[in-house]
């Protein structure tokens, strides 16, 4: 069954797609604490190099609004939120046993902003979503999105709120059915355990298994009642190469499509699996992570790309700058432009990470199992189940006053952007106060519900969390 094929060079599929792109540019001055690999930094360096590679000229560049503590409800509990939305280093002492029930420390350091750092990873993920279901895009990309560990009142692994859930959540108000994919090297356990029981959001984690964070995501969790056979695990060992993984990851996502025939894909692209992650084991190149894009871009189906973990950070900018190109179905040239953070990409100053020459794990007889096993599951899948669909039911808001991101406006010099807009407002300059804060709604993409379809699509939505 596991036939592996040399890894060729990617060829980029170039059929235009409309792709909206997610930048907040408070993003990169979140700060985890000294010595917690997450960086945040990470984000903008990668803007940094998607605006001086000059993709802004073939895609939208949108700020999204951070998400409101009500929409958060919609996966996470309010005692949950009220506490991300008030907790502070400084106040910190005050919430000695939520700090315990909600699983902050180590992992999950309390840091200034926290609260908003949360809203702008979410309300990216959300607003991507309504994008995706309203039709105004094909591909939506939030890089600050992608913490799939998060769970519905517990941080877990350097994530606090779940913004793919709460994107996923979104875009079941339109589509029947909704495949994630996770190609993060850690487990998405977040994402799978909120839909662990419903057959409308089919979840597929790659990652490496024994001993390594979080420990879930074996070959037999297959998803349980409702779900039973709608969550797929692809459990790996290390130095996992470009070619075994295009040798596992196309057939299982070909044969979940082909059966599950999901309307809407969110992909996961945590950079932790790239060769030399400070954290992750794997070995793939710029180009093998890349593929993965490509391929689901290949598809035609409307996909949501978010971010996730990467803790070399100068190979995640390159990698989701890359694949940034893909989604625009562009290969960038190899000689990095001159950019903001220029210095981090020494000596070589070029695009490619690439793979080492370190062993690869997984032998062909283990990634035979693997793919026999997760294919022979798949027959039990029922063909295409759940609701017909019909018609957008009341939805997330979108704000069409656009923000448009320019090489010039990055923001270097700390602070929030967000903050210092607040300020201008309140100086009474440029600011309309009978303005309206949101925009279109509710825009047809062709689908329409019965009062019944309606209903049962109530209900199932109330089932999911
Ligand atoms: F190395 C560290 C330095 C500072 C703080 C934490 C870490 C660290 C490394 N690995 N923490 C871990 C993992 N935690 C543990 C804990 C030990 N406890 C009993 C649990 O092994 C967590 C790894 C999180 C990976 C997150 C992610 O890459 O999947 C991600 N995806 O989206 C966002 C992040
Ligand atoms: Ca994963």
């Amino acid at each position: 069954m596991y036939v592996e094929l040399p890894f060729e060079e990617l060829k980029p599929d170039t059929r235009k797609r409309r792709v909206a792109y997610f930048y907040d540019q408070d993003v990169g001055n979140y700060f985890y604490g000294t010595g917690h690999c997450m960086k945040p930094h990470r984000i903008r360096m990668t803007h940094s190099l998607i605006m001086n590679y000059e993709l802004y000229k073939k895609m939208e560049i949108y700020r999204a609004k951070p998400a409101t503590n009500l929409e958060l409800t919609q996966f996470h509990t309010d005692e949950y939120i009220d506490f991300i939305d008030r907790v502070t280093p400084d106040n910190l002492q005050l919430f000695e046993r939520e700090q315990i029930i909600f699983n902050v420390g180590d992992d999950c350091p309390v840091f200034d902003g926290l609260g908003e750092f949360c809203k702008i990873s979410c309300g990216g993920s959300m607003e991507g979503a309504a994008r995706l279901n309203n039709g105004s895009a094909d591909i939506a990309i939030n890089y600050a999105g992608g913490l799939h560990h998060a769970k519905k009142s517990e941080a877990s692994g350097f994530c606090y709120l779940n913004d793919i859930v709460l994107g996923i959540i979104e875009l079941l108000r339109v589509h029947p059915r909704v495949l994630y994919i996770d190609t993060d090297v850690h487990h998405g356990d977040g994402v799978e355990e909120a839909f662990y029981t419903n057959d409308r959001v089919m979840t597929c984690s790659f990652h490496k298994f024994g001993e390594f964070f979080p420990g879930t995501g074996n070959l037999n969790d297959i998803g349980i009642g409702k779900g039973k056979y709608y969550a797929v695990n692809v459990p790996l060992r290390d130095g996992i190469d470009d070619a075994s993984y295009k040798s596992i990851f196309e057939p299982i996502i070909a044969a979940i499509v082909d059966w599950y025939q999901p309307s809407a894909i969110v992909l996961q692209c945590g950079g932790d699996s790239l060769s030399g992650d400070r954290l992750g084991p794997f070995n793939l190149s710029m180009r093998g992570h890349a593929n993965c894009v490509n391929f689901v871009r290949s598809l035609g189906i409307p996909m949501m790309v978010v971010g996730g973990g990467g803790y070399t950070i100068r190979n995640v900018a390159r990698t989701w700058a890359f694949e940034t190109g893909i989604c625009n179905g562009a290969i960038l040239p190899k000689e990095l432009p001159y950019n903001g953070y220029y210095e981090y990409y020494a000596p070589l100053y070029e695009l490619d990470v690439r793979s080492s020459n370190m062993n690869n794990a997984n032998s062909r007889e283990y990634l035979d199992k693997i793919l026999t096993q997760v294919i022979s599951n798949l027959d039990h899948t029922k063909h295409a189940p759940s609701v017909q669909m019909n018609e957008v039911p009341v939805g997330m808001d979108l704000d069409e006053d656009l923000e448009e991101d320019l090489p010039e406006s990055l923001d270097t010099k700390g602070g929030s952007q967000r903050a210092r807009d607040k300020l201008v407002e309140a100086e009474g300059e440029f600011y309309d106060a009978d303005e309206k804060e949101f925009g279109a709604t509710n825009i047809s993409n062709g689908y329409s519900l019965s009062e019944s379809e309606k209903a049962e699509i109530e209900e199932l939505n109330k089932q999911i969390v």
